[in-house]
């Protein structure tokens, strides 16, 4: 069968960054698996190319066509793809970590024949070989299809798939590899590659347990560094960001990396996510010791009702040693935090900033809670009538702003959260990496930033980076404004700037 993978383009309206580079990964290892069983599957990635659809319909003349939806950031042009196929006869599945879970909205607005629940490689297969063969492709497991009735039916969960089935993803059906990677922290040549899929956790607020069921899987570590070693030597990969949401939970696992990379004679630097508790200090230095540069942390509410609230199941004594060590082997860190828990209040928030300002952490990222359908907090929500849930795409497409606040779930009001979170994002501007990385690579995060942006110009269409820019400036201002302008605010939290930390 010819499929064609779509990665869709940002929505210009919410797009208020200059760039976000990523190999559509998921597309990459759905297609690679494809063409490993016989069909002819390709790729389009409209965030670089813009190629009228009739154009590509022509060319490509595909059986079906897939569609991403990996978050809500995408949905005008999810929309726009979908109706030009299907109008033209053509069918389009839609899948991706947003699309499951909200298959029903999706199909109540007749955008997809059908949608695809979490792993795709293995039902795409099973899809491609029951329309080949002339079978009911409603008869495949993990999938969700529109009934007779008008009513959304779910076939049963098809069982993930082992993952040393998958082989090495085949970059060449991405026509322009260089233009993914990116500058990260004061690395150059990033790209996301992932190792492992899956955590171990249930964060109330996470899709981890709907998508995931909880599970975590890692794939043949030599098919990893296959992958690196290609992006290495063919088109000059520097910088590896480890895409698993839970990166080297046993020393076995993180022994095997290491091996490999020093069997291969590979130098790439690299970070990665994990969590508070699985690594001591000496697993932080010979991380270090093995190239590793930065360490991402979810943290997301201090000790207290409110990590109860995020099911976060954190061993906090551990937080200060570790941060502390990480610093000391040279290891930049980020930890997030999670602002509007539903019935936070402003002592919470108090404790969470001094909490926050307590942690000798590099950076500190705040998001502001937005319920995930069909993660724990969601339900709650919704059932104590907090939440009053999107039911259509273009409400959906409403809260893909994510430094908006969309909901106030608690008695904070909206302007002290954004005030507070502003200040963090104003004191990261002045923070300064560890000294062995300051040894290493003499940047400023600040400088570094700025240059990416005017190059971007050289990539992007003027129209593109002018509208970037527009946006960019705007969230630089009205960031730097409400840090410095609302004193009142700040000392109500008791937040007090700690630069060049
Ligand atoms: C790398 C990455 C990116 C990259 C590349 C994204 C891309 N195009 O693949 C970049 C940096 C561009 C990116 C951007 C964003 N990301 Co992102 N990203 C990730 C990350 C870390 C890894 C994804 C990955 O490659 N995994 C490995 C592959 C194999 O798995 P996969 O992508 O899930 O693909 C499988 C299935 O989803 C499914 N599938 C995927 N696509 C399709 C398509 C079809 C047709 C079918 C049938 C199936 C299918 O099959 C695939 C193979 O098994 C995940 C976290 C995570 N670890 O999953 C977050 C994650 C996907 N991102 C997320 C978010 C929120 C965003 C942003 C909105 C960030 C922001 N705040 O601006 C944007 C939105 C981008 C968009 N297009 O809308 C969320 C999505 C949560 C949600 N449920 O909505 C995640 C889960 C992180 C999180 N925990 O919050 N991201
Ligand atoms: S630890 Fe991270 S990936 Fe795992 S369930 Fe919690 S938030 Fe999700």
């Amino acid at each position: 069968m010819k499929v064609l993978l779509i990665n869709p383009m940002y929505d210009p309206e919410t797009l208020n960054y200059l760039r976000m580079n990523g190999f559509p990964i998921g597309l990459l290892s759905i297609a690679t698996y494809l063409n490993s069983h016989g069909h002819e599957a390709k790729i389009l990635d409209r965030t670089f190319f813009d190629t009228p659809l009739e154009e590509v319909l022509s060319a490509q003349k595909p059986d079906v066509v897939g569609i991403s939806m990996i978050a809500n950031m995408c949905v005008p042009d999810v929309i726009a793809v979908s109706d030009f196929f299907r109008g033209r006869g053509v069918p389009v599945y839609i899948g991706g970590t947003y699309a499951s879970i909200v298959p029903e909205i999706i199909l109540k607005e007749n955008k997809a024949d059908l949608v695809i629940v979490s792993e795709g490689e293995q039902i795409w297969l099973n899809l491609m070989n029951a329309l080949r063969d002339g079978a009911d492709p409603h008869t495949v497991n993990g999938i969700v299809y529109m009934g007779e009735n008008g009513e959304p039916v779910f076939t049963p969960p098809e069982p993930f798939m082992d993952l040393s089935l998958l082989g090495p993803a085949d970059f060449t059906l991405l026509p322009n590899v260089k233009d993914y990677f990116q500058p990260c922290y004061c690395y150059d040549n990033m790209a996301h590659v992932y190792l492992s899929k899956g955590c171990t956790g249930n964060c109330s607020f996470c899709f981890n347990s709907y998508f995931h069921r909880c599970k975590r899987r890692v794939r043949p570590v030599s098919v990893f560094f296959d992958e690196i070693e290609y992006l290495i030597r063919e088109h000059g990969l520097e910088t590896v960001y480890f895409a698993d949401e839970l990166w080297g939970l046993t020393k076995t696992e993180r022994e095997e990396i290491y091996r490999e990379k020093q069997r291969r004679g590979l130098t790439f630097t690299w970070g990665c996510q994990t969590r508070i508790g699985v690594l001591k200090k000496e697993d932080l230095r010979e991380m270090y010791d093995n190239g590793c540069r930065w360490v991402f942390f979810g943290i997301e509410a201090p000790p207290g009702h409110l990590a109860e609230i995020a099911n976060k199941r954190l061993p906090y004594p551990l937080v200060l040693p570790t941060l502390e060590a990480a610093r000391e082997v040279g290891l930049i860190t980020n930890v997030s935090f999670i602002f509007n828990y539903p019935h936070e209040t402003v002592q919470d928030l108090r404790d969470t900033v001094q909490y926050m300002q307590s942690l000798p952490a590099t950076y500190m990222s705040v998001a502001f809670f937005a319920p995930f359908e069909r993660s724990a907090l969601f339900e709650q929500v919704v059932r104590e009538g907090l939440y009053d849930p999107p039911k259509t795409l273009e409400e959906i497409r409403q809260g893909a702003l994510i430094e908006k606040i969309h909901s106030s779930f608690s008695e904070v009001p909206d302007r002290d959260y954004k005030v507070i979170r502003a200040c963090f994002l104003v004191q990261d501007l002045f923070s300064r990496y560890p000294e062995q990385i300051r040894r290493e690579r003499p940047k400023s995060f600040f400088w570094e930033t700025v240059k990416t942006s005017v190059l971007n110009i050289f990539s992007m269409k003027v129209g593109q980076w002018l509208h970037g820019l527009y946006y960019s400036a705007k969230y630089f201002l009205s960031m730097v404004g409400n840090a410095l302008l609302f004193p009142g605010i700040r000392r109500k939290y008791g937040f007090r700037f700690r630069f060049r930390r």
